[in-house]
């Protein structure tokens, strides 16, 4: 076995690498330095192995693509456990082993299965390097791919080995794609295993993750991590790991504050974190800090405080494009890992909603060629990017700034043809955290007869609550405590639609507006108009100007409150009620009937 000497004297982190080497029996092992050089010298592998093309030089400057396995295209919430001691303490929402059972069959699983591979020790920082509030793991992965796109998405390396010192703490996260190598065999572009775990010990605080190299199954800082173990302890800890964007907002006056928000798949939240306020909003900024994950805390005077814990989107690819979203594009321009897009003949990529024309050509995710109208995609649903940060033009000053951003406002966010309003704001922090717990989007599976269905998501947080979400709530409430500047919070709906079927509000650039709202009713500059269901804007209060078809009565169709709808809403929220009965904090149960009452 090659081995690169160890750059650390840790020892907890030594016995953990040695354990780990005697468990799988990789053919070598090389501790990341997080070096440009070790980056570049690793992607020319992964395309002398073929896992990796080299894109267009000039069209993509430092770019690649991966084709993956057709098998292996995305997180696998039936394969991902918390395996905490105490069935009850993961609770319903999540699947759940013994952990001593699911070591074992872990171990079995994981002996030998790095044989002929080299297996690379990544020290990582979630969150910038230094901050208090960062969380420093260890990946042991047997992927090159994992290694570099590491890269992009944490502080990896030598740095992170120096901030761990020789006895700091660190998460371990063990990972394999599960295919080991007999001498002589010819390896795949793409290897990954039919048996899928992802498994969490919380109790440890530890990741075991086999048999897939996909994205949130196998970059362990993210889901994994900077949510399911980091949300564990911030319970623990008194603070929040949170599935939120983080966005900040200027006025023409210069000033500035920022806002968290969480939305449910498909609801644009990329999108809105990287918004570009429309024409009539000269003078206004909007900067990005998060796309996807906040970790919130209160500070030294009782304000909110948050930072992104990564350092690299890894956006969704499909629907992407200069109309939809122009700093996205111009952050994956150059040194990008694409993963089962479509690519051209020379090297240039693309995806459903890149264009409305597509290239005549393609090679598509399967690696097969593709012509328009073939009736099927060229590029996978889930196909992603993997782009830098920094390299957003509306990237925040703030970014990566170890005490974080003050938060004065949560947003929570679903995909609602009814029922709910545009905008509406909470009357206090548990009827807030009341409007999260029961959030979440409208079925769209017709074939599956669910259509009409709210599909609820607390928070955005059902895959990714380390522990039972009853106490998740709980926890949401007992923040209030450790906070004495509350952020304010709200509900929107960009998808409300007409009983002929129209959107009732444009979207995308125009949810500015909307923005505009939420900060003025932060900063106290407005007034607001109380509902039974909350705070809403006054239609003189709400800037339309502009925009030249949408009329005071669009305003009143897209805020209308239907007392029939809300009678269904209440009762369908029941059914969240019932799967989490034994553990729903009595206050939320009390939320629940005092709308019932102001309805
Ligand atoms: O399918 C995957 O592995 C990625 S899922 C993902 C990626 C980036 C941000 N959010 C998500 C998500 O599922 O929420
Ligand atoms: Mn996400």
């Amino acid at each position: 076995m090659i081995a690169t000497a160890a750059p650390t004297t840790h020892a907890a982190l030594l016995d953990w690498v040695q354990e780990i080497t005697h468990l799988c029996q990789p053919a070598s092992v090389h501790w990341c330095d997080g070096s440009q050089s070790e980056y570049d010298r690793l992607c020319a592998t992964l395309v002398e192995q073929g896992t990796f093309r080299k894109l267009h030089e000039e069209k993509h400057p430092g770019c690649f693509l991966a084709l993956s396995d057709p098998s292996d295209v995305a997180r696998v919430e039936e394969r991902t456990f918390i395996c905490s001691k105490r069935r009850q303490d993961a609770g319903r929402t999540n699947n759940w082993q013994d952990p001593s059972q699911m070591k074992a069959t872990l171990r079995a699983l994981f002996a030998g299965c790095m044989a002929g591979r080299t297996m690379y020790v990544i020290p990582f920082s979630m969150g910038p390097l230094g901050s208090p509030k960062s969380i420093i793991g260890v990946e042991i992965t047997d992927s090159a791919y994992v290694v570099v796109n590491m890269r992009i998405m944490a502080r990896i390396g030598t740095p992170v080995l120096g901030q761990l010192g020789t006895d700091g703490a660190f998460v371990p996260c063990l990972h394999s794609v599960g295919r080991p190598l007999a001498p002589g065999a010819v390896d795949v572009s793409w290897p990954c295993n039919p048996d899928k775990y992802i498994v969490h010990f919380p109790e440890e605080r530890s990741i075991w993750s086999f048999g897939s190299g996909y994205g949130g199954n196998a970059l362990l800082g993210k889901k994994c991590l900077a949510l399911r173990i980091a949300s564990v302890m911030a319970r623990d800890e008194g603070w929040m790991a949170e599935h939120m964007l983080i966005l900040g907002l200027e006025n023409p006056k210069g000033e500035k504050l920022y806002l968290t928000g969480a939305f449910p798949s498909s609801c644009g939240k990329t999108n809105l974190s990287m918004i570009i306020p429309p024409a009539g909003y000269e003078g206004w900024k909007a900067t990005v800090v998060g796309d996807d994950i906040a970790w919130m805390w209160p500070d030294a005077e009782g304000r909110l405080r948050a930072i992104n814990p990564e350092s690299g989107y890894f956006g969704v690819a499909p629907g992407t494009s200069v109309q939809s979203n122009p700093n996205a594009m111009a952050a994956l321009s150059k040194n990008t890992i694409f993963t089962n897009v479509a690519c051209t003949d020379n090297g240039c990529v693309w995806w459903e909603g890149m264009t409305e024309i597509p290239p005549p050509n393609l090679t598509d995710w399967h690696g097969q060629p593709w012509t328009p109208g073939q009736g099927t995609a060229a590029a996978h649903p889930n196909s992603r990017f993997t782009a830098p940060a920094h390299q957003c033009p509306s990237i925040d000053p703030h970014w990566d700034d170890p005490a974080g951003v003050p938060i004065s406002a949560i947003i929570f966010g679903g995909r609602r043809p009814t029922t709910m309003p545009l905008v509406y704001q909470a009357f206090n922090w548990v009827h807030g955290v009341y409007m999260g717990a029961t959030m979440g989007s409208e079925t769209t599976a017709a074939a599956a007869g669910t259509v009409g269905r709210v599909r609820r998501d607390p928070m955005a947080m059902l895959p990714f609550c380390g522990y039972n979400m009853g106490h998740y709530f709980r926890h949401w409430i007992e923040m209030r405590r450790l906070i004495s500047h509350l952020p304010r919070i709200f509900h929107v709906n960009w998808f409300r639609k007409s009983p002929e079927g129209k959107f009732l509000w444009p979207g995308f650039g125009q949810n500015m507006r909307v923005l505009e709202w939420v900060f003025k009713r932060c900063a106290g500059s407005i007034a607001g108009h109380e509902k039974q269901i909350g705070w809403v804007p006054h239609f003189e209060e709400f800037n339309i100007t502009g925009m030249d078809t949408f009329t005071r009565a669009d305003f009143d169709a897209a805020m209308a409150f239907n007392p029939d709808e809300w009678r269904e809403e209440i009762i369908s929220q029941g059914e969240l009620y019932l799967n989490l009965y034994d553990h729903i904090p009595k206050e939320l149960i009390f939320q629940r009937e005092l709308l019932a009452g102001r309805l």
